[in-house]
């Protein structure tokens, strides 16, 4: 294909030459001058068509398909079958040639209905029984050749094609006897009606539509027949074009919607334009599909057809179960343990927000919960904040004594420290956050972690670059990832294409880092220092060398400035106070740096500042979960997580009684505002009221005496510091707060 289309490039220059040098001549000359324009005209006219006899044969091709796409007449047809015939049979020889750049996602909608059946096959789902799978409206057969890459043809017990083009089944037939395949029949029938050898009704596991659904008529009929051909575990997948309705559908509420909506113009042109063919794209039939069948994976695309830009044909790629989404399937999610203690709870405040419309998608997943992501608490988030977690989670666990009792809350941040906890086998960890991108990013750690190698996940996490990230993610980790986080994944899978620690806010900051390093010219001393063998030659390169640059005069006259702290390194006016409180902004980050040279080797504890100089991880300095070790006991251990997207209010108002045991809440109430605290006062009761007694919480703060201490007392929590900065000294291998404390609910 690529090299057909520069070889036709080739000759256009050659024949524009030969028109030219041909004007030079004499004889138009006179005309020409006075007609700039005409000039012009001819000359492209010339050109174009000269070349198109040089090389006709490769315009051949696109030029039939866009007479018999654009301007061949339809004529007047009483039959569905003899106008698709007269609109095919031309055009039957070259359409797989020609359908490659026209009818995208092709290949992404087999790939992840195949991901999705072998994860049903390895899980037991149908015994020892062989799938069956209906091509609807299949065409030239391009479909099932392309499904023998992913999933081959023989795993089937059988394929079925069914086509009312009887010139288009030729093809496929005769595609199918090439290949030697005899278990794939051609039906050259109309979908909504056909009939096979034998009764398929209830046994089939997989239809697939690709680009036809739009074309059939009387779409009612074919989507139910689709439902009682489907098996009970059975998924529908689709491809198509559609425009959408001028608002979500209803039925839909609660479900990704990225970039589904179109502008007017787009809704109104395309429907239009693709009316001519006979290709219907209004809502209705997107609607009627999902509205019948449970969405399991939904994407929403734009189509750059020859013009890029200018063109976006708007086209999904949407996997579908045959189970409906339905609340009654939801509780029984949600959790075991949640679900005996709420029955036994003398108000039970499950949020509607929580708990509501859990999709079938979720429910095998068991780790995301449901939530509503067109929210604008959630829509204000466009990627996630932290690529990596900055907090030590070795002096939490040593406080922790996590056991097999222990339910545990905690902000999900990158998820690393959740992962840290979870290899000490606690009963349950709830990962809380408001931004979505914060759980799709622990989401695919989980996902990774479950269904990939142990190389895969250290080049994706641990060098933060993986070259194959998109198809790992549709051929593996689709099936584990809810409807949400592959959606997300899907749309930014050049996240891992060069530097994975590089993006999202965190990412900017490690930007900003290694710019000003290059400025000064201390790469050199960074690579040392982050490779040095003892903590001396450490220490020493820090005093010596880089030391001496951070403190220059202009960058303390930047950190004393606080807009500087606000703006560029993120962090809140409030949090800024506390610590202004009692020092100034040199001495708070003099406080955090000057010990971490002397605390521990770069090269094979300090994970966290050997992560800021380098932008990946080393073997020997990476969080658990990245070692072989602690990679392969999470395998086992992945069912306790339980995310939640939601305020920490708002999940802990959703928990029973005295149903949790550890809290960690990470340093995010020092962005509340002293002065007005009610938002605080009842996150910090219903902590109270959802912890068990004796269950503790922990937080790290700005301040070495954080004011919100005494609204824990006052809820009945006894307050103590486990630890408190001092010049000179690290609490722990970040040591980026002044204090940790400890609540222990009395
Ligand atoms: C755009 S083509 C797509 C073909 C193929 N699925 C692909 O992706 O290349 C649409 C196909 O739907 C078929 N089709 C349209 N209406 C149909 C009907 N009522 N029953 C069966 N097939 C139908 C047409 O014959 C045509 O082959
Ligand atoms: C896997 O099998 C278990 C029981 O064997 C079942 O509960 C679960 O739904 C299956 N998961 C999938 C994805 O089919
Ligand atoms: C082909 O299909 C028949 C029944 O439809 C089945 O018995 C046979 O095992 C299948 N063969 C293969 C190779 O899948
Ligand atoms: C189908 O896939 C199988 C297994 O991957 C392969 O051996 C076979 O050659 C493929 N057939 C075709 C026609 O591509
Ligand atoms: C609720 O749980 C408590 C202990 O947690 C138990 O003593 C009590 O009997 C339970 N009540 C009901 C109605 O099950
Ligand atoms: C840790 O927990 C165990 C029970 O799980 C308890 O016996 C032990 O005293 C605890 N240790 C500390 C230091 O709290
Ligand atoms: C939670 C979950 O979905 N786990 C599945 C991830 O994928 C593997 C296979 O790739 C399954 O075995 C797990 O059950």
């Amino acid at each position: 294909m690529k090299k057909q289309t520069s070889s036709r490039l080739f000759w256009i220059p050659v024949c524009l030459g030969l028109t030219h040098w041909t004007l030079q001549a004499k004889l138009l000359q006179p005309f020409l001058i006075q007609y700039r324009w005409a000039h012009a005209l001819l000359f492209s006219l010339i050109g174009t068509l000269l070349s198109m006899c040089v090389a006709w044969d490769q315009v051949k091709t696109p030029l039939m398909f866009m007479y018999s796409c654009f301007f061949k007449p339809l004529g007047k047809h009483d039959n569905h079958q003899s106008r698709l015939e007269s609109f095919y049979q031309d055009q039957a020889s070259i359409y797989d040639r020609t359908r490659d750049s026209l009818l995208r996602g092709r290949r992404t909608m087999l790939k992840l209905s195949a991901a999705h059946l072998k994860s049903q096959l390895a899980n037991g789902t149908y015994g020892n029984r062989k799938p069956i799978w209906i091509d609807l409206g299949g065409g030239t057969g391009w479909n099932i050749e392309q499904m023998n890459k992913s999933l081959p043809i023989d795993q089937f017990e059988h394929v079925y094609l069914v086509d009312l083009t009887p010139s288009l089944c030729k093809i496929a037939e005769e595609r199918f006897k090439r290949n030697g395949w005899t278990n794939v029949t051609v039906l050259c029938q109309d979908a909504s009606t056909f009939q096979a050898d034998v009764p398929l009704d209830g046994r089939v596991q997989l239809v697939t539509m690709s680009y036809s659904l739009s074309m059939m008529d009387g779409y009612f009929a074919v989507v139910d027949r689709v439902q009682s051909l489907l098996c009970a575990d059975g998924v529908v997948g689709v491809c198509d074009f559609y425009v959408s309705g001028r608002t979500s559908p209803a039925s839909e509420r609660g479900l990704a919607h990225l970039r589904r909506q179109c502008h007017w113009l787009t809704r109104y042109f395309w429907q239009m334009w693709f009316e001519f063919d006979h290709i219907h794209l209004a809502p209705g039939r997107r609607d009627y599909l999902e509205y019948k069948f449970g969405t399991v994976k939904s994407l929403n695309r734009r189509n750059h057809f020859i013009v890029p830009y200018l063109v976006q044909i708007p086209y999904y790629i949407w996997l579908g179960s045959a189970v409906k989404n339905t609340l009654a399937s939801s509780t029984a999610v949600i959790d075991d343990d949640i679900d005996s203690l709420a029955s036994n709870q003398s108000s039970p405040k499950l949020a509607p927000s929580t708990f509501s419309a859990l999709t079938v998608a979720q429910k095998n997943k068991q780790w995301r919960l449901d939530y509503q992501p067109d929210l604008p608490c959630h829509t204000q988030f466009r990627s996630y904040i932290y690529a990596f977690t900055w907090e030590d989670p070795r002096v939490d666990l040593s406080y922790l004594n996590l056991s097999s009792d222990d339910v545990m809350f905690v902000i999900t941040s990158a998820g690393d420290n959740a992962l840290e906890y979870a290899l000490h086998k606690p009963k349950r960890i709830h990962c809380i956050d408001l931004n979505p991108c914060q759980n799709h990013l622990l989401e695919l750690k989980l996902a990774s972690i479950a269904s990939l190698p142990y190389e895969d996940v250290w080049r994706m996490f641990g060098d933060g670059r993986h070259p194959h990230f998109q198809s790992l993610l549709h051929e593996t980790l689709s099936p584990n990832l809810s409807t949400y986080a592959f959606q997300y994944w899907s749309q930014h899978s050049d996240r891992f294409s060069h530097k994975f620690y590089k993006t999202g806010y965190s990412g900017l900051a490690l930007n900003i880092f290694e710019w000003w390093v290059r400025m000064n010219g201390l790469s050199g001393q960074v690579e040392a220092m982050c490779h040095a063998k003892t903590i001396e030659e450490q220490k020493a390169i820090w005093l010596e060398k880089i030391r001496p640059c951070i403190f220059s005069p202009m960058i303390r006259k930047i950190l004393n400035n606080p807009m500087f702290m606000w703006n560029a390194l993120g962090v809140p006016m409030n949090q800024m106070n506390m610590f202004l409180q009692e020092c100034t902004t040199q001495q708070y980050i003099e406080d955090t740096l000057d010990p971490i040279p002397g605390h521990s080797l770069l090269s094979q504890d300090q994970y966290f500042y050997y992560l800021c100089m380098m932008q990946h991880y080393h073997r020997d300095s990476c969080p658990s979960y990245l070692t072989k070790d602690g990679f392969e006991k999470l395998k086992t251990a992945l069912d306790v997580f339980r995310l939640h997207t939601d305020s920490i209010l708002n999940v802990l108002q959703s928990l029973p009684d005295n149903y949790l045991t550890r809290m960690v809440v990470m340093d995010h109430m020092d962005w509340f505002d002293p002065e007005s605290h009610d938002e605080l006062d009842d996150e910090i009761k219903q902590m109270a009221r959802a912890c068990q007694v004796g269950g503790q919480v922990y937080w790290r703060s700005a301040g070495c005496v954080p004011w919100y201490n005494r609204l824990f007392e006052k809820h009945g929590f006894k307050v103590e510091a486990l630890a408190i900065r001092k010049s000179g000294q690290a609490i722990d291998r970040v040591n980026m707060y002044a204090s940790f404390y400890r609540g222990i609910k009395l």
